[in-house]
């Protein structure tokens, strides 16, 4: 039986990853410990768990712990999981944004390749044959590669990853079942859609045209903007990853997504529709912004998953509709300008003057 007790959350302090631990603590209230490993990154912020950490955390019930440690340094890792006696990973951390892949690759085939595959070694020489630990690694729809108009993702749809970011991610994913089929370390994992929700970083899609439109700026759409994701709230995200490490079968995959396929420039006009309802403008004030702008290279065309799996084998469904989502991600951001001024002041603006300027 899987003990869930000392729980290492890599990544935690990123978007995904800072939800799930919030998930953890006050949507099924654990009983037991949570490590979160970041090497705050530009894309880790200690402003996300700061609730998390006040209530949780050494002076308060001592359940949540941070430890600033790079995944891809296999000494400082190794003791982390020295200092916890670690149970459960959950393993979140990556450079995870395709944009900055294809400037930049070796980030991450450090941290995405390296960094996954020092977190097994380090959890193959601790456990050695036990099986009441779990390894659950998260990836992407990306590694499947993009569809036409027709078809979706399964679980058994072979690999085909088309930018350095998602090669990465398909490199981890074929590593951590390597370690199942040749060591029987006891690892499950998911591939998941494209999350929106608060707290995540405003390079992606949905954020950054909400920060863009607060600041008049101009909204760029890639191409002919026709490009189709598959959007799940990030909540239902954390659920599904749930479900699995409590529930999954050992070695099996489990695809998650929202069943919810939007083009890029109707997603925009919905949510240009959205801020201005809120702010009280005209109907089409924001869609004047909107500007047609290069192609990314290698720019996927479609995803879709399908998510039968998840859903009869472990009961799993989305429960946030896409107009509830929305309607909670605008409002955070629209709340929580400090959050993003914040980081627009540091690392993450430096990139931009070095990549957009
Ligand atoms: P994110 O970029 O917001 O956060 C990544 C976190 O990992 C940051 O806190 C960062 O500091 C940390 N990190 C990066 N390199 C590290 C290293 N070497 N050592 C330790 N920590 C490091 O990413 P996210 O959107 O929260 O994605 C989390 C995971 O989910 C990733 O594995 C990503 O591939 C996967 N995923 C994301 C989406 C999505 O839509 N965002 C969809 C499917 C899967
Ligand atoms: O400014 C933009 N303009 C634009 O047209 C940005 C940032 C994106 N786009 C397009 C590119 C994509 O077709 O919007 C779509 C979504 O782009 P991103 O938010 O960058 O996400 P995507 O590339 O689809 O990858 C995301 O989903 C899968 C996450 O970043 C990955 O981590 C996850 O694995």
């Amino acid at each position: 039986m899987r003990k869930l007790n000392n729980i290492l959350v890599t990544g935690g302090a990123g978007f995904i990853g800072s939800n799930f631990i919030d998930y953890l603590f006050n949507k099924v209230s654990i009983k037991g410990k949570v490590v979160n490993v970041d090497k705050l990154t530009y894309a880790g912020n200690m402003e996300n768990l700061e609730h998390i950490n006040k209530k949780y955390g050494p002076s308060g019930e001592n359940r949540y712990f941070f430890e600033k440690t790079d995944i891809v340094d296999y000494e400082s890792l190794s003791k982390v999981f020295s200092k916890y006696d670690i149970d459960t990973v959950i393993h979140f951390a990556a450079e995870s944004h395709v944009d900055r892949s294809i400037h930049g690759p070796k980030e991450f085939m450090e941290t995405n390749i390296i960094g996954t595959f020092n977190l097994l070694e380090v959890v193959r020489k601790l456990w050695g044959d036990r099986k009441d630990v779990l390894f659950h690694h998260i990836s992407t729809d990306e590694v499947y590669g993009s569809l036409d108009e027709t078809g979706f993702f399964y679980e058994n749809t072979p690999y085909d990853p088309r930018n350095p970011y998602s090669a990465s991610k398909a490199s981890a994913d074929h590593i951590v079942n390597s370690y199942f089929h040749t060591y029987g370390l006891p690892i499950t994992m998911s591939n998941c859609s494209n999350n929106y929700g608060p707290l995540q970083f405003p390079e992606k899609l949905i954020p950054i045209m909400i920060n863009n439109m607060l600041e008049e700026k101009a909204l760029p759409v890639y191409g002919d903007g026709l490009n189709i994701r598959d959007w799940l709230y990030v909540e239902d995200h954390c659920s599904g990853i749930w479900k699995i490490v409590n529930n999954g079968t050992i070695g099996e995959t489990y695809n998650l997504g929202g069943e919810n396929e939007w083009t890029n420039i109707d997603l925009l006009n919905h949510l240009c529709e959205i801020v201005a309802e809120k702010r009280d403008k005209e109907k089409d004030y924001y869609k004047k912004l909107i500007t047609y702008v290069r192609d990314r290279a290698g720019h996927d065309r479609r995803y879709a998953i399908n998510c039968d799996k998840i859903k009869s084998e472990l009961n799993w469904k989305q429960s946030v509709t896409f107009d509830e989502g929305l309607d909670i991600t605008v409002d955070w951001y629209l709340s929580n300008t400090s959050w993003i001024e914040n980081i627009k002041t540091g690392e993450y603006k430096k990139w931009i003057e070095k990549n957009y300027n």
